[in-house]
């Protein structure tokens, strides 16, 4: 089966997303999520200009050496849009494989290990009790774990907390500006933790993104007194880039720790992982190199005893969604998988066979992925540029979105 064309749509339906779809000899066509919020047209081009042109008459059933080839040959190896395009060709050619044989993707990774992949839903509010009882409502919908964020006193807009991304009115051309303090967050975030444990039980399984705000010793700080609230995990406490300075994190705290949602290769987190310096890794198909890419890191972490809880926020198509739980329901060490929620025509526009029910996830019995996209109705909602928030600090000092 060769592969005759590709093209790559975008749209906006809630957020901005970038499709790859793939077509074959045999009639099978395929979908890969290209999506890299915020950066999107880079990657479309990338694909339109510098990849496709490399696939037309390849054979669209060598997933692995399609993927040794475009990550070796295109010399850059390493960087997000390289990545998220090879991703998207990855997806692609599990989609096909899965279609033409006649089976879910799972399938074909080894089967199901796990009954469902638990899912963490979000709850956030202005206040710490406000996002206590946002957190409810959450448990209530069926979820078993929890990630909460709360705003932190006299700044408006903060990372995580409803409508701060983009507050009505606000334009598109720059990103919006949200204000950070440390000092305010230190003080704020163990009273948050403290009222959701004694209001939400001892069952829920509670978790935390600081998004790479904190210094080593101010994550160190955080999670010791995190640690009796029995975090799943504190996420993103510090920034990655300089993978050993989660040793000090380690030294200081043992609050399970989850990075990794920028990661783009085994690489980004080999020392985290082999020093065991962290419990779960972010990474994400449509940023890591695909259900090929996950699979490799995931077979690196498996040993050190580091599981997988993917990325999955609603700048990733539901596309990347089927994906994670493909490898999420195979993979042994799998931890957890975020689920955040797409714009309801989103679901239209990408009708898949994944389903959440009871705090689990599950990827469904739909041969490939398991999506079908509507391009007609995504073609009628236009991309539009739109930047993610930038952070400053009181005295104006920009800081890590
Ligand atoms: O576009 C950036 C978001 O995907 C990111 O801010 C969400 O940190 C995030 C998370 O954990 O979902
Ligand atoms: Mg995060």
């Amino acid at each position: 089966m060769r592969i005759t064309a590709a093209r790559v749509v975008v749209c906006r339906i809630g957020r901005n997303f970038a499709t790859l779809v793939m077509e074959t000899d045999e009639g099978v066509t395929g979908l890969g999520d290209a999506t890299l919020n915020g950066r999107e047209l880079s990657v479309v081009s990338y694909l339109q200009d510098h990849v496709i042109p490399l696939l037309i008459g390849r054979d669209a059933s060598a997933i692995e050496d399609t993927w040794q080839f475009l990550w070796r040959t295109s010399y850059w190896r390493r960087g997000p849009v390289q990545i998220a395009a090879l991703s998207a060709v990855d997806l692609a050619l599990w989609d096909i494989k899965g279609k033409a044989l006649g089976a879910p993707v799972y399938q074909l990774l080894g089967g199901r290990s796990r009954a469902g992949v638990m899912a963490y839903g979000h709850a956030s509010g202005a206040t710490p009790e406000a996002a206590v009882d946002a957190a409810h409502a959450v448990l209530e919908a069926g979820y078993l774990a929890v990630r909460l964020q709360c705003g932190l006193p006299g700044m408006p807009g903060i990372y995580g907390v409803d409508g701060h991304v983009r507050p009505a009115g606000a334009g598109f051309d720059g990103p919006y500006q949200e204000q950070w303090s440390t000092t305010r967050y230190l003080r704020t975030i163990p009273r948050l933790f403290e009222l959701a444990r004694a209001a939400l039980g001892e069952d829920v399984h509670l978790l935390h993104d600081a998004h790479h705000r904190l210094t080593p010793s101010e994550a160190g700080w955080l999670g010791r007194r995190l640690e009796d609230h029995r975090m799943f995990w504190l996420e993103d406490a510090v920034a990655g880039d300089l993978q050993q300075s989660y040793r000090v994190v380690r030294q200081h705290t043992c609050v399970p720790l989850a990075i990794g949602e920028v990661f783009t290769s085994v690489f980004d987190c080999e020392l985290l992982v082999r020093e065991q310096l962290i419990d779960y890794l972010r990474v994400s198909p449509v940023h890591c190199g695909g259900i090929t890419g996950l699979r490799k890191i995931a077979a690196f972490a498996e040993p050190y005893l580091v599981k997988t809880g993917c990325h999955g926020a609603a700048d990733m198509s539901p596309i990347t969604m089927a994906a994670a739980l493909h490898a999420g329901i195979s993979l042994h060490n799998v931890g957890i998988q975020e689920h955040a929620h797409h714009h309801s025509l989103a679901h239209e526009a990408f009708r898949h066979a994944w389903s959440f029910s009871n705090g689990y996830l599950d990827p469904g019995e739909a041969p490939g992925l398991g999506v079908e996209f509507d391009e007609e109705l995504a073609t009628r909602h236009p991309y539009r540029r739109e930047y993610l928030p930038a952070v400053r600090a009181e005295d104006g000092t920009v800081g890590n979105w």
